[in-house]
């Protein structure tokens, strides 16, 4: 398909009429040829191990034979309701960004996510079904890692992921529109946890009752952070709140974090959960929906490494009381994203994609083991923070 759009748009009625292809491949193709890609189309791939957005790596080849890749992305249009306005927080951060690295001599193209206008444009374009898609530079001989076992490559990620906090620390946060309210507003995600065990729409309540429990039980931490801010002892930041490991993308040879990606979520919020969502994956010795909780639990030498880059990274911009509070971003958070993949699960899997049953359970369930092993090692996480203060 060439990236003339009569031609697609008429290829894809055709492929539509004759019910050749799944929808979603039209989506794709038509999206493809309505980006300023160079040359012809050849092909995609589905791309990374996200779970929210469909991604994939398109191939296009110029007149001389060259190809070139492009990530190319279809929004989740029911989690994040207001695809224009969540693009033009990522214009912004982008921008933003792009002055910062080559004002510091790094490689703007690289360093950050660029974004592909449409044809007519725009940062994003709306298909015939009224899906939202989005296209990025592709940044070549990277790797996102979803398990690390090397203290060096955690420390990589740390680093990446405190830099761009540095980075965004005078960005003008009043601009920022809130993609999904209160992400990370635990006590709000508490009570609609609490709703929806009650509510118990798939009658599966009953079959997690010990993990319910475990939520319940932790009723004391949920408000901590929210406290804090509203006695004045920490403040908000602009931050990226999704700092799940695989959210950096490394170099293939040297495994240094390169690019912070997947800006969703940036927003004001605060330090310490930037790290902790770093922590609970980074440091964790088993994938994120491991089933043999044996093989799950909290590596200190990961956390160190975890703490030493995020903090460096953040380039003395952490107050002591944020450095302080490290080892809670790591608990809260990983506690808030077990209860949301639990919470999942209890309503039937509507939010996090799944590749087989109960893969939300099993998530929640490492989520928790990881929680019990952090509150057993707390006086040793704390004392490794206290060494950065
Ligand atoms: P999701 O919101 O679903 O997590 P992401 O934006 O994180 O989606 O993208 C999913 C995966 O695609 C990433 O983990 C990464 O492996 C890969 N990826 C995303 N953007 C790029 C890019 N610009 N260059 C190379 N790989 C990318
Ligand atoms: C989602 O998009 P992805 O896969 O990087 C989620 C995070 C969760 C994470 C759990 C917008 O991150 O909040 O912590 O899954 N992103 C959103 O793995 O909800
Ligand atoms: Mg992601």
């Amino acid at each position: 398909y060439r990236e003339d759009k009569p031609m697609v748009m008429a290829a894809v009625k055709k492929l539509e009429e004759n019910d050749f292809y799944p929808k979603q491949l039209c989506g794709k193709l038509e999206a493809a040829a309505n980006f300023c890609f160079e040359g012809v189309y050849k092909e995609e791939l589905p791309w990374g191990n996200g779970h929210i957005n469909d991604t994939y790596r398109v191939t296009f080849e110029n007149e001389q034979g060259v190809k070139k890749h492009y990530i190319l992305q279809q929004m989740n249009k029911s989690i994040f309701k207001n695809p224009v306005e969540l693009m033009e927080n990522i214009v912004g951060v982008t921008e933003f960004l792009k002055r910062k690295i080559s004002a510091n001599g790094g490689n703007p193209e690289r360093e950050t996510l660029n974004v592909i206008p449409a044809k007519d444009g725009k940062p994003y374009y709306v298909d015939s079904e009224g899906e939202y898609w989005r296209a990025y530079v592709f940044i070549e001989n990277t790797v996102s890692y979803d398990l690390i076992d090397n203290p060096e490559i955690l420390y990589e990620g740390g680093l990446a992921f405190g830099r761009f906090q540095s980075m965004l620390a005078d960005y003008p946060a009043k601009t920022l529109h809130e993609t999904i309210p209160g992400f990370h507003d635990t006590r709000e995600r508490f009570e609609t946890f609490k709703k929806a065990v009650e509510e118990d729409v798939c009658s599966r309540a009953d079959l997690v009752r010990e993990e319910i429990q475990f939520v319940l039980d932790r009723e004391e931490i949920v408000d901590c952070f929210q406290d804090l801010l509203r006695s004045g002892k920490i403040s908000f930041r602009v931050t990226h709140n999704d700092t799940k490991i695989n959210n950096v993308l490394m170099d293939k040879d040297t495994k240094k974090g390169i690019c912070v990606i997947d800006l969703d979520t940036v927003m004001p919020g605060v330090a310490m959960n930037d790290f902790g969502d770093a922590v609970r994956i980074g440091a964790s010795t088993a994938l994120e929906d491991e089933q043999n909780l044996d093989k799950v639990w909290c590596d200190l030498e990961l956390f160190e490494a975890c703490a030493k880059g995020f903090i460096e990274g953040c380039g003395g911009k952490l107050s002591q009381e944020e450095i302080k509070l490290l080892p809670m971003g790591a608990r809260l958070m990983t506690y808030e994203c077990g209860m949301r993949f639990l919470m999942d699960y209890i309503q039937g899997d509507i939010y996090f994609k799944i590749h087989r049953p109960g893969q939300n359970l099993d998530r929640a369930r490492t989520q928790f083991k990881l929680v019990s092993d952090m509150e057993h090692k707390w006086k040793v996480m704390e004392n490794i923070v206290k060494k950065y203060m």
